[in-house]
């Protein structure tokens, strides 16, 4: 057996690795979209926020977002919806297509235009009217090369949706919880004009958050895709037995195995493919978090988030276009590339960054699937009101917490209340990082709230 996995894992490393498919049966849009010139429809009103004159994203992904980043396709018609929404006479321009809209005078008032984004880049949109540039009406539009189906088929999405998480169980005895797993090879995108090959779980990073509550019988059925190029397994922090499950789930390709163990001790538990060459296999995106809830589960929330932090080698420098492929050298001398939360860059900043109210309060589920770096973690601008500590879940979170040590393998909880709007950033405090990839976004909207912070000397309101 060993013999076959180091063959396997040789295999593997020397580049034998088959084209991963690149789009399977979760995501027909590839092949049912096709339409030459598709036009994209965006709305946005004018408005004020935190004392700026702005534009406000209205509907879809940019609902609520100032100034949104306007994403777009080559070749894809763009419509912009303009509407006043405060009564001071605003319009939109974008220079270097040459678009402009009318000018809408009173409040209510709307007017559209648009033009084909036949120039891939980073463009303005901007207000012409005298001074509101300036005073904050600026926001881009990123116009992506390849159609949408081209670009969708050729590049999967891997990232794991922050939000994507069960809720959570309410008072029930324990039972038998069935977990279906899949492990999938593909390339996806690991930043603007650059894919990985990832190993994954269900294909994200990382895997789905398992949610079983103490006392829970978990039977775990662990399919390896058929056109997976090795073997696959799944190693549980929260089990207590050979391997966390490892040694009864080294899956071969088109195979499936299953494991069945009981959840003991409440915590939040990272879980990962354990097969040799096992760094590997992490830091190609084998990695998820299991909640075992306490009795009655944890207190109760406004949101919860998912997040995990891992490490990418690639053959190539952190930044170059094209495919890349897990550099070994860099990998065993722990010399990573890429730090990235949620799988790719941009990751929780561009495609999902995290959204509350104020007056909110927030749990984050914080893993490091790694395989290498303890994290620092981090969010500029809070304070963790509480923090489980090592996911420790067997005594009270510590309060008042700036930063939290996660180690590789491990996890944390952190709870904060949300006192005042802005935009606010998740971090690894070993802040060099975030030049390699690693950032999100959590944005508070909501009335301002002076108290707690505002430029200027004390006694201003
Ligand atoms: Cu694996």
């Amino acid at each position: 057996m060993v013999l076959v996995l180091r063959l396997v894992a040789l295999l593997v490393l020397a580049g034998f690795v088959p084209e991963a498919r690149a789009q399977g049966p979760g995501d027909p849009s590839a092949s049912s979209r096709v339409a030459v010139h598709p036009t994209t429809v965006f709305t946005l009103r004018s408005g004020i926020a935190q004392g700026r004159m702005v534009y406000i994203g209205v509907g879809g992904d940019i609902e609520g977002r100032v100034n949104p980043e306007l994403m777009v396709h080559e070749g894809e018609t763009v419509q912009i919806n303009l509407i006043n929404g405060e009564g001071a006479e605003h319009d939109m321009v974008v220079d270097q297509y040459g678009a402009r809209s009318e000018r809408v005078v009173r409040p209510g008032a709307g007017t559209t235009f648009a033009f084909v984004a036949d120039r891939t880049g980073e463009f303005v949109y901007f207000c012409s009217v005298a001074g509101h540039r300036e005073a904050g009406m600026e926001g881009r539009i990123r116009v992506m090369p390849g159609g949408r189906a081209a670009m969708q088929s050729s590049a999967p999405d891997i990232v794991r949706d922050p939000t994507n998480l069960p809720p959570p169980i309410r008072a029930r005895p324990p039972q038998t919880v069935r977990i279906d797993l899949e492990t999938v090879e593909l390339r996806g995108r690991l930043a603007d004009r650059t894919t990985y090959s990832y190993w994954t779980f269900d294909r994200t990073v990382p895997g789905p958050f398992l949610r079983v509550r103490v006392g829970d019988t978990v039977e775990v059925r662990l399919k390896n895709a058929t056109d997976s190029a090795t073997l696959h397994s799944v190693d549980f922090h929260a089990a207590t037995g050979p391997g966390g499950g490892a040694e009864f789930t080294q899956t071969e390709p088109g195979k499936e195995s299953t494991v069945t163990f009981k959840a003991l001790i409440p915590g939040l538990y990272v879980y990962h493919c354990a097969t040799p060459m096992v760094a590997h296999h992490i830091t190609n995106g084998m990695y998820g978090l299991i909640l075992v809830e306490p009795e009655g589960g944890l207190p109760q929330v406004d949101r919860e988030f998912y997040v995990m932090q891992g490490e990418i080698y690639s053959t190539r420098p952190f930044g170059t276009q094209g495919d890349q492929e897990m550099d070994y050298e860099k990998l065993v001398s722990e010399r990573p590339e890429y730090f990235l939360f949620n799988g790719s860059v941009g990751a929780l900043t561009r495609s999902h960054p995290l959204r509350a109210r104020v007056g909110e309060t927030i749990r984050i589920f914080f893993g490091v699937g790694g395989p290498n770096f303890t994290s620092s973690f981090h969010v500029i601008g809070e304070i963790f009101d509480r923090v489980y500590r090592d996911a420790s879940l067997g005594v009270p979170p510590a309060t008042g917490v700036q930063t939290v040590s996660v180690p590789p393998g491990g996890a944390t909880i952190v709870e904060m209340k949300l006192d005042r709007p802005g935009h606010y950033t998740l971090v690894d405090h070993a802040l060099s990082r975030a030049e390699r990839g690693l950032a999100g976004h959590l944005i508070v909207e909501g009335p301002d709230n002076d108290e707690v912070m505002h430029p200027g000397p004390a006694g201003r309101p």
